[in-house]
């Protein structure tokens, strides 16, 4: 079992063993169960890509697909050998499509490209009124396509996926998905699944059948009207590999006046891995840092520092030419970056409004507050000031928090230490307010100063005392906007926030 895992990244023994039309748990809400859909839905291709996929997981993905979709509704599959060199995949796997019930054509790679360029092949082949795509390791539930093709039959600029289940890569047991999830990502541009804010429960009256809105999606498995695809600049073909093309797409999407959403009554499993079973010809982080540098470069405006002042290195990865994507952007009008952080992610790690990024060094000791690559509730650090950003990034934001990714500084009373805990936005132990002339960050629930003395223990750390003018208690703002220059930059004469 532990040798065929490597092969895959998953248990391929259990997957082996497993039937592949084997029958899944209905997952849904009841509320989902009793829906009723038109009967005049759009159809779908399913696109396929894959890379050296084992043959038991590829296999209940088409099957799982035809023997749970509504006949009339699933076109054809097109699958896309990412330049495999697997035996099976080649006629055995030609021959095994042959006979089902849905046509499935498989299209070839000649070298091996990338998910994103040979989803791009797929996708220019399909015959669908609308492109479904899934990864080759899925599993379609009951009632999966209805409610996603419904969706798009409302509204041909909504991109929708499903809730994406947990197919065990130890077990293969099927585990629901949350609908009380969505994404969102960090400062390095890693995609992340966050709770869904109460905002978005509001919108939807509470009703949690309806379509979530959600900031970003994971990729893998979404439903498109396939003119819309075309008409939004389907993908950056410019990105090599995996990684980045998720995020493109979900802020193209949004700031060129289209929708992504999760629509929560259609389920498919997937097999989450933990780490990739293929190369990346060119090294994984190159790769992915040059996919991402293209859609910061395109989408993000000046918030791509977050990404860039994080990342120390990545802005000396080539990223190609991405004047195309560009004139895109140009051509369909599309929104600002600080537009989709207001309207569409306003609980976003990176903050829409903020007085600085970088550095925050302490004026007596010289040195800097840095998270040490901790985690929540470990205690925020200092340290020699290395100018390389990484762990000594923060960002002082116009909701007064002093924010590290998507971790915030946060005290809870006198004296005691400077933990980093989730950001809530709800300003509390996590407010302060910086004094440009003194230097001070005055804790204002605790009307203390942050400085830096004797912890409890006997270490020396940031905790918050009462102020004393000390120049422990003055701390240098890397790049600090100052204030008037910051409502000058964000707002009309009017247009108040502080
Ligand atoms: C997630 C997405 C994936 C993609 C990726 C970011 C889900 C469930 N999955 O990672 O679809 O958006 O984030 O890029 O949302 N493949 C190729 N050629 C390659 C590499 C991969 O064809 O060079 C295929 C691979 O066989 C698979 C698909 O692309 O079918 C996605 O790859 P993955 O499963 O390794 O990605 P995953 O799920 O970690
Ligand atoms: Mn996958």
């Amino acid at each position: 079992m532990k040798e065929l895992f490597k092969i895959n990244q998953f248990n391929l023994m259990a997957s082996d063993m497993i039937a592949l039309n084997r029958s899944l748990p209905d997952v849904r809400l009841d509320g989902c169960k009793a829906k009723v859909y038109p009967d005049d839905l759009p159809n779908t291709s399913i696109v396929i890509v894959f890379h050296n996929e084992a043959w038991s997981t590829l296999l209940r993905t088409i099957h799982s697909a035809i023997n749970r979709s509504p006949r009339h509704l699933l076109l054809e599959i097109l699958l896309v050998d990412d330049a495999s060199d697997r035996d099976f995949l080649k006629d055995k796997l030609e021959h095994s499509v042959r006979t089902l019930e849905v046509p499935v054509r498989i299209l070839r790679m000649e070298k091996r490209s990338g998910l994103i360029r040979a989803r791009l092949r797929g996708a220019a082949a399909t015959r669908g009124q609308v492109i479904t795509f899934l990864d080759a390791h899925c599993e379609c539930t009951m009632g999966w396509l209805e409610p996603l093709l419904a969706r798009v039959k409302e509204d041909r600029r909504a991109v929708v996926c499903p809730i994406i289940d947990v197919v065990s890569d130890d077990t293969f047991e099927y585990m629901a998905g949350s609908d009380m999830t969505y994404g969102g990502f960090n400062w390095k541009l890693n995609f992340r699944w966050y709770p869904v804010p109460q905002r978005e429960m509001d919108r939807r009256k509470g009703d949690r059948t309806l379509p979530v809105r959600t900031p970003t999606m994971a990729g893998g498995l979404f439903s498109i009207d396939r003119s819309y695809f075309e008409e939004i600049g389907t993908y950056d073909p410019g990105m090599d590999i995996w990684g980045g093309e998720n995020l493109e797409m979900s802020f193209r999407v949004w700031q060129c006046g289209g929708s992504l959403e999760i629509i929560t009554c259609s389920h498919v499993g997937h097999v989450f891995r933990k780490a990739t079973p293929y190369s990346f010809p060119g090294g994984t982080g190159q790769v992915i840092n040059k996919n991402n540098r293209r859609l910061a470069e395109v989408w993000m405006d000046d918030f791509k520092d977050f990404f860039y002042i994080i990342s120390p290195g990545v802005a000396r990865v080539n990223y190609g030419d991405v004047s195309s994507r560009k004139a895109l952007r140009e051509a369909l009008q599309c929104r600002p970056f600080s537009w989709y952080l207001e309207n569409i992610y306003p609980d976003s790690q990176i903050p829409r409004r903020y007085f600085s990024l970088g550095e925050i060094r302490n004026v007596e000791t010289n040195q800097c507050l840095d998270n040490m690559g901790r985690k929540e509730n470990e205690k925020v650090g200092f340290f020699n000031c290395h100018g390389m950003g990484g762990n000594q990034v923060f960002s002082y934001t116009a909701d007064k928090e002093i924010r590290t990714d998507d971790l915030c500084l946060d005290v809870s009373r006198l004296n005691g230490p400077v933990v980093m805990l989730k950001c809530h936005l709800m300003k509390g132990n996590q407010a302060f307010e910086y004094d440009a002339e003194k230097g001070t960050f005055l804790h204002i629930i605790t009307q203390s100063c942050l400085t830096i003395s004797r912890l409890e223990g006997g270490t020396y750390g940031p905790t918050v005392e009462y102020c004393d003018g000390s120049p422990l208690q003055s701390w240098v703002l890397h790049n600090y906007t100052r204030l008037e220059v910051f409502k000058k930059l964000y707002y009309s004469s009017t247009d108040y926030f502080l």
